[in-house]
């Protein structure tokens, strides 16, 4: 049987990839439009119109193409167009993030940023994982597709269609169909449908099976009717400041082993051979199978850490590449990807920037790049700087380009103990655990080439030069705590909160479940990573999120 085929706006933007993937996982054939002298634009029915990243450079870009006149036309004559994300926000009039640059002016409202000051102890922007939305608006008649507020969905975004005022009501007298979302205090537009105009905040195709069926209904055009009632139950036990779930990433360590196979391996503080016998580098799985596996057990994301490119991996051979596109194919959930984002040689003298490296990875399937060993680099060089960025850092040039939440840093930090604070520069903490000779107070060397280099600089102080450079997450890993099954270290990730205002990833140290639950009690983390656990089936991310639900925590739960 033939499929159909239905076409991508591409703008260029971002993982254009998996939503590829989504549609055709679904039955679909989906092909790329890259501007506007293709005639697929004037004669497709149904359109998509995908977009991550900054604001200015989309609606630029959007132009630029030509892209302006046939999309009014495609939306005049009545054509299904369905956007996401930066898809959504170029409907609106225009947005704080590029100021003096007007959208399409379709949705009147203007764009502003998420106040990081909206709830006490601040609230991290961007707005990072799985939420829910509220339908509002008259009980019948009104048509979603699919959206279900029992459901969660991922957003990624600094900058919002937030609703002050009256907007509200005015858009909905306008005909406007809305589905609200809410981060801390502030709400904004998740979704709005008007005739054959549909629109996401947050990314169906990342968003697991309720994702999926979203996209299956605008493909299907399915208006699913959904009643405000039916939609505001929920079994949810808690109701977190943000509104957010609480995130569970599993993360694979891929490096290849002394017979040249890609093997998802794990260390204990970061040593990954094998103690008795042979020595070899353990090997606990294939990549792509267990990102799957994990996917389908619930994980909300899912991370590759290409744990040798340092040594050098030159762009052809990149063999996560390859991981990347597979795992893209089967797994609906934001995927990360670091090691060896940096810039290259190639064995021919070709030099390849890092941001088309990264540019490879985004065009594979990833919506993150990971920086380790580059973001140490950036950092001393930001404050050899006097505190500037340089404009040329693997942070900068991808931030830029693609936007702050695609840009994720690996930090690889040491416990360091010191007498008292006045003995270093560097903030440190006072800590319950004193050090050998009776520390009280430690702060935290980064490491970078998979922590084989100590550099006399703190995880405070590389956090926060990495954020000024257009960072928009942390991984924080801690290799003191990697593999002991002991728990995450509660110090360093409270000591790191207060560095920042990005979201931070809580690594290293999970063994159990309630290690989960500590982290999330204990420290205001963004997310909890891990790893061995899983890769030695000691605990399913499934049962970690029953536990964490069965202690009252929010957690997604996908129903497939
Ligand atoms: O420096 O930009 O090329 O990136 C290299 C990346 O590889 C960095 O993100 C760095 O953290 C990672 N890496 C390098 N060497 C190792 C190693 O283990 N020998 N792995 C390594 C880092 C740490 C975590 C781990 C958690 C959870 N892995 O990601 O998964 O500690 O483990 P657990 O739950 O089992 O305790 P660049």
């Amino acid at each position: 049987m033939t499929r159909e085929t239905v076409y991508i706006i591409d703008v260029e933007s971002g993982n254009l990839r998996s939503l590829q993937n989504a549609i055709e996982h679904l039955g679909y054939d989906a092909r790329l439009i890259k501007d506007a002298s293709d005639p697929a634009l004037a004669s497709a029915d149904r359109l998509f119109l995908p977009g991550v990243g900054n604001y200015g450079h989309f609606v630029l870009e959007f132009k630029k193409r030509g892209f302006e006149e046939p999309i009014r036309r495609h939306i005049a004559a009545g054509k299904p167009l369905m956007g996401i994300c930066v898809g959504l926000q170029a409907f609106a009039q225009g947005s704080t993030e590029s100021p003096g640059l007007s959208g399409l002016g379709i949705l009147p409202i203007d764009l502003v940023k998420f106040d990081h000051n909206d709830l006490p102890g601040g609230k991290s922007v961007p707005h990072i994982g799985w939420n829910s939305l509220k339908v509002k608006g008259p009980e019948t008649s009104k048509t979603y597709y699919s959206l279900d507020p029992a459901s969660k969905y991922y957003f990624v975004h600094s900058y919002a269609a937030i609703l002050k005022g009256d907007k509200q009501k005015q858009l909905e007298e306008e005909g406007w169909n809305l589905a609200i979302g809410k981060y801390g205090s502030e709400e904004f537009v998740a979704a709005v449908i008007k005739g054959n105009l549909f629109a996401t905040q947050f990314h169906p195709e990342k968003s697991g099976a309720a994702g999926l069926k979203i996209i299956k209904a605008f493909l299907d055009q399915t208006k699913v009717s959904i009643l405000p009632e039916e939609s505001t139950s929920s079994s949810d036990t808690e109701v977190t400041p943000t509104g957010l779930t609480r995130r569970i990433i599993a993360c694979l360590d891929v490096r290849t082993n002394d017979n040249g196979d890609l093997v998802v391996t794990k260390g204990d503080q970061y040593d990954v051979r094998e103690k008795a016998d042979s020595g070899d580098v353990r090997n606990l799985g294939k990549p792509v199978e267990m990102a799957e596996k994990y996917y389908k057990q619930g994980a909300d994301e899912v991370t590759f850490l290409n744990i040798t490119s340092f040594r050098n991996s030159p762009i052809k051979d990149a063999p996560m590449l390859d991981v990347l596109k597979l795992a893209a194919k089967t797994v609906f959930v934001p995927l990360t990807v670091g090691g060896g984002i940096k810039d290259v040689v190639d064995p021919d003298g070709t030099k390849v920037p890092a941001l088309e490296v990264a540019s490879l990875y985004f065009r594979s399937g990833a919506d993150k790049v990971s920086i380790g060993t580059d973001a140490v680099l950036a950092a001393e060089a930001y404050f050899t700087n006097g505190s500037k960025g340089t404009g040329t850092s693997p942070i900068e040039t991808i931030s830029k380009a693609y936007g702050i939440q695609a840009v994720v840093i690996s930090v690889d930090p040491k416990r360091f103990y010191v007498k008292d604070a006045s003995s270093t520069k560097y903030q440190t903490i006072k800590t319950q655990f004193p050090g050998p000779n009776g520390e009280e107070y430690c702060y935290y060397r980064v490491t970078s080439q998979g922590g084989r280099q100590v550099h006399e600089l703190g995880a405070y102080e590389l956090c926060q030069a990495c954020e000024a450079l257009g960072a928009g997450e942390v991984l924080l890993n801690c290799i003191d705590k990697d593999g002991s099954n002991s728990g995450y270290d509660l110090e360093l990730i409270n000591h790191i909160k207060e560095a920042v205002q990005i979201p931070v990833i809580a690594s290293s140290g999970a063994g159990n479940p309630s290690h989960f639950e500590e982290v999330f009690k204990k420290t205001s983390t963004d997310a909890a990573l891990g790893a061995g656990m899983f890769h030695r089936g000691e605990y399913t991310v499934h049962e970690v999120k029953e536990y964490l639900r069965d202690h009252g925590l929010l957690v997604r739960i996908d129903d497939e």
